[in-house]
């Protein structure tokens, strides 16, 4: 027993010395590969959930995600201080009210907001969309753009961009030019009724106003045949647009949790009109494959994140696969920080330089003890 333990210790330090070796880049630097770590401490037996990410032009990492620890489902924006890649651990600002509803009118777990969306414009102008469930079971996005302080957010003025008698949620903010920004979201009740489809609204005057959302038919499944919902949408260059999506089946009675979920990938010339096919093709279409995110490789490669229940964990991990390798999913996919029986959710993942070194950070949720959804983080350098 003792002789084996030794030998499978002394394998395993050569083994990790190698990977160390063979992918530590010109600086001789060690790869880094930090650990979970939770975002903030005080609500770990609340739920904090639907972080948005975004990385401005001085490196700085912003996040708003919603929590309740004050008793409502509010939006709470923190930034980045520092990031240590030795101890693979960041400093972040004290988290601040993006939003701040009352118990009365906004009840939880229901009612409140939800699924921020996040974009940090050049000048560092902070540009936050998000869903907003209220008693009268309509939910509707607003938005809002300050300078990203907490004077700032706390003069901010919520502009909605939907409302009536609709529900709309999980929106996508994507800037098409400096007099042209757009909201992505599904609805399910601007289409076929019942269906949620994917709707666009655009705004020509910075978010002030908001045009009446429009269906994006070539985002939708032909006929509403099935759910889409989920949109996540970026402008790579003037004629090159990328978008991801999930669809799961009419009829199912587990929204957006159905285990027919699956993950789409669109391209776009225009942003306009659509060419979306599938990434995830599961033959009995009963593996979850929950909330997409589109993220972005250091040399600007299009990768696609989600969660899933088809790599071995039912609990769900979390997986990434480069959108030009898609069609060989699920081998071409990689497990990003997988943990089995454990949830995790949501991710967010952004490339940033800080020393020279090209690292990833993670953000996500992962769901802890007694049912907890906590949104978390994890400092890396490969995929
Ligand atoms: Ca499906
Ligand atoms: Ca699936
Ligand atoms: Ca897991």
């Amino acid at each position: 027993m003792h002789h084996g333990r030794t030998r499978k210790v002394a394998v395993a330090l050569s083994l990790s010395a190698l990977v160390a070796c063979s992918h530590s880049g010109g600086h001789g630097a060690a790869e880094v590969d930090g650990p979970f770590r939770f975002l903030t401490t005080d609500n770990l037996a609340g739920q904090d959930d639907d972080p948005a990410v975004a990385v401005d032009a001085n490196g700085t990492i912003h996040v708003v995600w919603f929590s309740d620890r004050d008793g409502t489902k509010d939006l709470w924006y923190v930034h980045s201080t520092a990031l240590d890649l030795k101890s693979a651990a960041i400093g972040w600002s004290p988290p601040v009210h993006v939003t701040d509803l009352d118990a009365v009118n906004f009840p939880p777990p229901t009612q409140g907001d939800n699924y921020p969306a996040l974009l940090v414009d050049a000048d560092g102008s902070v540009n936050v969309a998000w869903h907003r469930w209220n008693l009268s079971n309509e939910s509707h996005v607003l938005f809002l753009r300050c300078d990203g302080t907490p004077a700032g957010f706390a003069a901010a003025t919520e502009i909605p961009v939907t409302s009536g008698a609709h529900f709309d949620r999980f929106p996508s903010l994507v800037r098409y030019a400096a007099d042209d920004l757009r909201v992505y979201f599904g609805s399910s009740t601007r289409g076929t009724p019942g269906v949620n489809e994917i709707v666009m609204a655009q705004s020509s005057d910075d978010g002030a106003t908001w045009s009446a959302p429009v269906l994006v038919p070539t985002l939708n499944a032909a006929g509403a045949s099935e759910h889409s919902q989920f949109p996540s949408v970026a402008r790579l260059g003037a004629n090159s647009f990328v978008a991801t999506l999930d669809r799961w089946a009419v009829g199912a009675g587990g929204d957006a949790l159905d285990p027919t979920t699956d993950v789409f990938f669109g391209t776009s010339s225009d942003g306009e009109t659509w060419t979306v096919d599938p990434v995830t093709n599961d033959p009995n279409d009963d593996v979850n494959d929950f909330v997409p995110e589109l993220f972005f490789d250091h040399d600007g490669a299009t990768h696609l994140a989600w969660s899933t229940v088809g790599m071995g964990d039912p609990a769900a991990d979390i997986v990434e696969v480069l959108a030009s390798e898609r069609a060989q999913y699920p081998a071409s996919a990689k497990l990003l920080s997988p943990l089995p029986g454990i949830t995790d959710h949501s991710p967010r993942v952004v490339a940033l330089t800080v020393g020279g070194r090209r690292v990833y950070v993670m953000v996500w949720v992962r769901i802890v003890a007694g049912g907890a959804n906590q949104v978390g983080y994890r400092v890396f350098t490969r995929l």
